[in-house]
């Protein structure tokens, strides 16, 4: 027997189908706006912070912080949560975003060569087809953006006070905040163009929250007081991994700096008898700090220099653990401080396209160049492709296109987004491109996405943060890479039961038949994308190479 709330149920949904079929008779749209893009192209936003964890957006988690405003593109439309790099790390990241190819293909492999300006990138690809288009923030690489009508770029790394931008027209040092200033540069070229009939291709890419972690005026005082939760995984001491685990440089107690990362100023290192261990500790926090103005620089000393007369006095007594303990709230409050003026930023940002209502047309993008490790492993960085960095967050919404407020956990990577924008604008996307467009699942097109692995690959090493080169497939359920270089060496995580990455299966007779199965997909897909160990080893020696021949052109780190 049905119950009676069974039936009204059924009712509804019958009264539900009635009433679409009675519509899509007068007006077709209506019912296949779900399954078809819209026939006017759209404008299109993308949103990019610097290193922004997914652990520190509360629409993925909320056990560091809130973020409302970023929240609301997920509750406006999609959320991935297996979304993924190729690559953690910077300007790799950001070539495959623009190229749409693995590294090994657009040749940006690490933040150390040059980028290969001559190549196709998908701005110029819109423009070309009517796109008004520009770029504010830090791109990273190349200070002269291909495609872009308008330009503001912070040259490499830039900085978080008083940021210098390269423009069309030559330098401008902006006074302000970095976060708030790019805002600003994002909303201001909006309000000149929103009257204009050309659809628009907008990025407005943060640096926040890159190393070394400065945050505005108004929110240091809060963070500073602030206490949080440590991951569980604070004190790993790497048992059960492989040997990159253990000999990576991004620990917090070991590696992190203590004037430019933890903000102990230079005279009381000195004083506490702290050394600048990386050799460039105390350029970092001249760089950073030193570009304040007096103001700016009063407001700071006046948050700062208490937490640091604390510190002076525990520090004799602290031990290892202890230490740990502080570098992690010290790292946090910085980090998450940064985060609160881009969730504000990004709200700023939502708020002007409501009153606008410029936000009826537009498909909004928020994601990050890769992940991050919030103390996870007690680590901070990025790079390996365990999850924390390997996954970043990707949230879009676009009224009366996507559905509000749902989840997607199929595994899409960054390699997708040109192929994403160039079908969301309906322009065809070169055929050499490697990603496949996101439209499918956006529009909830499911059957249509057959994807059932990613391909990730890492190169920078010997280098900062000494994290080994890796190549790797990772599905739904498994992670298998191989470390080549320097040691030789297989790790496999169940990532269903071992979501934290914490035992390598890769030897253990239960899981025999998924690494053979594996090993042959991760050929398969190696050769699906022209990667091969010729290319690796052709790459690794173009890397040694350039660092015993200072003739070789390179990227400063800033
Ligand atoms: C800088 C950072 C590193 C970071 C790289 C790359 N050190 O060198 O911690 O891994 O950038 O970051 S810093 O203290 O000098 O900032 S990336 O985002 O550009 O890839
Ligand atoms: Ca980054």
């Amino acid at each position: 027997m049905m119950s009676q709330k069974s039936i009204l149920k059924l009712l509804t949904i019958f009264l539900l189908i009635g009433i679409v079929s009675c519509k899509s008779k007068e007006k077709k749209e209506v019912v296949v706006v779900k399954k078809e893009l819209p026939a006017k192209r759209p404008n299109i936003i993308f949103m990019m912070s610097d290193d922004h964890a997914y652990q520190a957006i509360s629409a993925y988690s909320n056990h560091l912080i809130e973020t409302p405003n970023i929240d609301r593109i997920a509750d406006e439309g999609i959320k991935f949560t297996n979304a993924c790099v190729s690559n953690s790390i910077c300007a790799p990241s950001r070539a495959t975003i623009l190229t749409g190819k693995h590294c090994h293909i657009h040749g940006k492999v690490d933040n150390v060569f040059p980028f290969d300006e001559s190549q196709t990138t998908f701005p110029q690809l819109m423009q070309q087809a009517g796109y008004k288009t520009a770029m504010f923030g830090k791109l990273h690489f190349g200070n002269n953006p291909k495609g872009v009508d308008e330009f503001k770029i912070l040259p490499g790394q830039g900085r978080y006070y008083n940021p210098i931008f390269n423009t069309n027209d030559g330098q401008i040092t902006v006074e302000g905040y970095v976060t708030d200033i790019i805002m600003d540069m994002t909303l201001e070229w909006l309000e000149k163009n929103k009257d204009d009939e050309q659809p628009f291709m907008l990025f407005s890419m943060q640096k926040a929250p890159h190393r070394e972690w400065l945050p505005a005026p108004r929110h240091f005082k809060e963070y500073t007081k602030k206490t949080f939760v440590e991951p569980e995984t604070l004190f790993d001491d790497y048992e059960g991994r492989g040997t990159a685990a253990k000999t990576a440089e991004m620990n917090l107690l070991k590696h992190m700096n203590w004037a430019g990362d933890a903000k102990i100023y230079p005279e009381l290192m000195a004083e506490l008898g702290l050394k600048d261990e990386s050799g460039w500790d105390l350029e970092a926090f001249e760089r950073e700090v030193g570009a304040m103005n007096a103001e700016q620089r009063a407001v700071w000393d006046s948050v700062y220099r208490p937490v640091m007369e604390d510190f002076k006095a525990k520090y004799p007594e602290m031990d290892d653990k202890e230490l740990m303990k502080w570098r992690y709230q010290r790292y946090m409050q910085d980090y998450l401080g940064c985060i609160a003026s881009v969730d504000e930023n990004v709200g700023r940002l939502l708020d002007y396209m409501e009153d606008s209502g410029l936000d009826e047309n537009t498909m909004v993008i928020y994601t990050s160049d890769q992940g991050f490790y919030l103390g996870e492993h007690g680590w901070f960085d990025k790079r390996f492709v365990y999850d924390e960095s390997f996954k970043t967050p990707l949230l879009i919404k676009w009224p009366n296109v996507i559905e509000a407020g749902i989840t997607n956990t199929e595994m899409v990577q960054n390699l997708d987004f040109a192929q994403t924008i160039l079908e969301a604008a309906q322009i065809e996307a070169p055929s050499d491109m490697q990603g496949e467009s996101l439209v499918p699942l956006l529009l909830g097109n499911q059957e249509e996405w057959t994807r059932e692995a990613v391909y990730y690959h890492y190169y920078e090493y010997p280098g900062i943060h000494m994290v080994k080169r890796h190549y790797a497939i990772i599905t739904q359920e498994y992670k298998l890479a191989h470390f080549y270089y320097d040691v030789d060496e297989w790790e496999l995580y169940d990532r269903k039961n071992d979501p934290q990455e914490m035992k390598n299966v890769v030897n253990d007779p239960a899981y025999a038949d998924v690494v053979v199965k594996l090993k042959k997909q991760l050929v398969e897909l190696r050769e699906q994308y022209g990667d091969s160990s010729e290319l690796d080893q052709e790459i690794l020696r173009k890397y040694l190479e350039a660092q015993n021949n200072p003739d070789i052109e390179t990227v400063p780190l800033h």
